[in-house]
């Protein structure tokens, strides 16, 4: 399906910038930066936001998840918004019993760990989110009317992190509920993620059609499984949920007077994930996000040398004294100067107390090395 006209990649607002040039393959003159978990959490004016509203209820006013959208493009001149929601929103606006404890993360109300439990979730309809995300959907139109020519990035869960919430009930470390699941009850497994798909890719969707020009797919939690299991029993549940994004498309001027189509760009994102780089690209993403763990020339020599890739700064470095983390991110662009093109972000999400100075100084550190190359 071709974007609207109104929308940023069509209407050429965005198609051109140094985001989406860099997602579509084209190093741009400037290397592109925008921190995973920017908005929210590391920044004051977000916190002061925040007072005496529970994160659920910030998710669903369009005013406060758009300002939050807009508070680090602002404060940190970042070449991208990320849209301030979270991975289990679609879960609660489709009817699953799910709240965001202060200081902990996503919780349950009750864990899904029996092929009982996944018909009972699956009654749910992913169809009700076609009315249900209307607030999603408001929030992104209002944040990116205000940010002009910055793409603003969609997100959403992968089928299995949403699944590894579900199945553990809360945050888990090694998500041992889930991988039994896989294998005793693989029908089961099978229908849940299938549903999972299919709720997760739908929040993604809508978000894209009101104005998001890049889709993310976080598979947080990936890093657990091995690369059989990802393969078999994840993989086809990822390809299911960004097909709900992969058939949308914009239209930019080519070569001479022709026209060619574009896709809108879709990254794919895990921790602790080298071993599964390739499959990861495989489910049809364009772009891949490397943790801090696997160095990105080493990532892109893993990918045969034709991907796009979004890393990799250690997070435990912003608090680091300023000349270890400047020789750090050098070292960063340098080796992801071996890739097609590169977007730094970091190998993870900002940590809460980061100092949000730092954040700025990184991105214009990046923006003159990269512009001086
Ligand atoms: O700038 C941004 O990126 C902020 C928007 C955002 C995003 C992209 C939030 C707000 N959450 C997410 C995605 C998200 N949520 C992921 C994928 C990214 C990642 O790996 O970090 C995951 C795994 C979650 C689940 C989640 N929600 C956690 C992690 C818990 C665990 O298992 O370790 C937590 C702590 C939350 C709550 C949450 N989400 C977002 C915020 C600001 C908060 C904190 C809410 C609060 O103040 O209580």
């Amino acid at each position: 399906m071709i974007l609207d006209a109104q929308h940023p990649l069509s209407s050429g607002l965005t198609a051109d910038s140094r985001l989406i040039q860099a997602y579509q393959g084209t190093r741009p003159a400037v290397t592109p930066v925008w921190f995973m978990r920017q908005a929210g959490r590391s920044l004051p004016e977000y916190r002061e936001l925040r007072v005496g509203t529970r994160m659920l209820d910030v998710c669903l006013d369009p005013e406060l998840a758009s300002e939050i959208s807009l508070q680090p493009v602002r404060r940190h001149q970042v070449d991208a918004g990320i849209f301030f929601s979270d991975i289990v929103v679609p879960l609660k606006l489709v009817g699953v019993d799910v709240s965001i404890v202060a200081g902990k993360g996503p919780v349950l109300g009750k864990a899904v760990r029996t092929p009982a439990d996944v018909d009972e979730l699956t009654a749910l309809d992913p169809a009700l989110l076609d009315t249900a995300l209307a607030p999603i959907s408001a929030a992104v139109g209002l944040a990116v009317s205000q940010l002009g020519s910055t793409p603003l990035i969609g997100f959403a869960g992968a089928p299995f992190t949403l699944a590894a919430y579900l199945v553990e009930g809360g945050p888990s470390k090694d998500h041992i509920h889930a991988r039994t699941l896989m294998h005793a009850e693989p029908e089961a497994w099978a229908k849940l993620m299938a549903w999972t798909a299919d709720v997760t890719g739908r929040f993604l969707r809508a978000q894209v059609l009101a104005g998001a020009s890049a889709a993310q797919l976080f598979d947080s939690w990936a890093g657990a499984l091995s690369l059989v299991d990802y393969a078999e029993s994840v993989a086809p549940a990822s390809i299911a949920a960004i097909a709900h994004v992969r058939d949308l498309t914009y239209t930019v001027p080519g070569q001479g007077e022709e026209l060619t189509d574009r896709n809108v760009p879709i990254v794919h994102f895990g921790v602790g994930t080298g071993e599964l780089l390739k499959e990861m690209h495989n489910i049809g993403a364009d772009v891949v996000g490397v943790d801090y763990r696997v160095p990105l020339d080493e990532a892109n020599r893993r990918l045969g040398g034709a991907v796009p890739l979004q890393g990799n700064v250690d997070p435990a470095l912003l608090a680091a004294p300023w000349p270890v983390l400047e020789a750090h991110v050098r070292d960063v662009l340098e080796r992801g100067r071996t890739a097609p093109s590169h977007v730094l972000n970091l190998g993870h999400g900002v940590p809460p107390d980061t100092n949000p100075d730092v954040l700025t100084r990184l991105v214009s550190l990046v923006h003159d090395v990269s512009a001086a190359e």
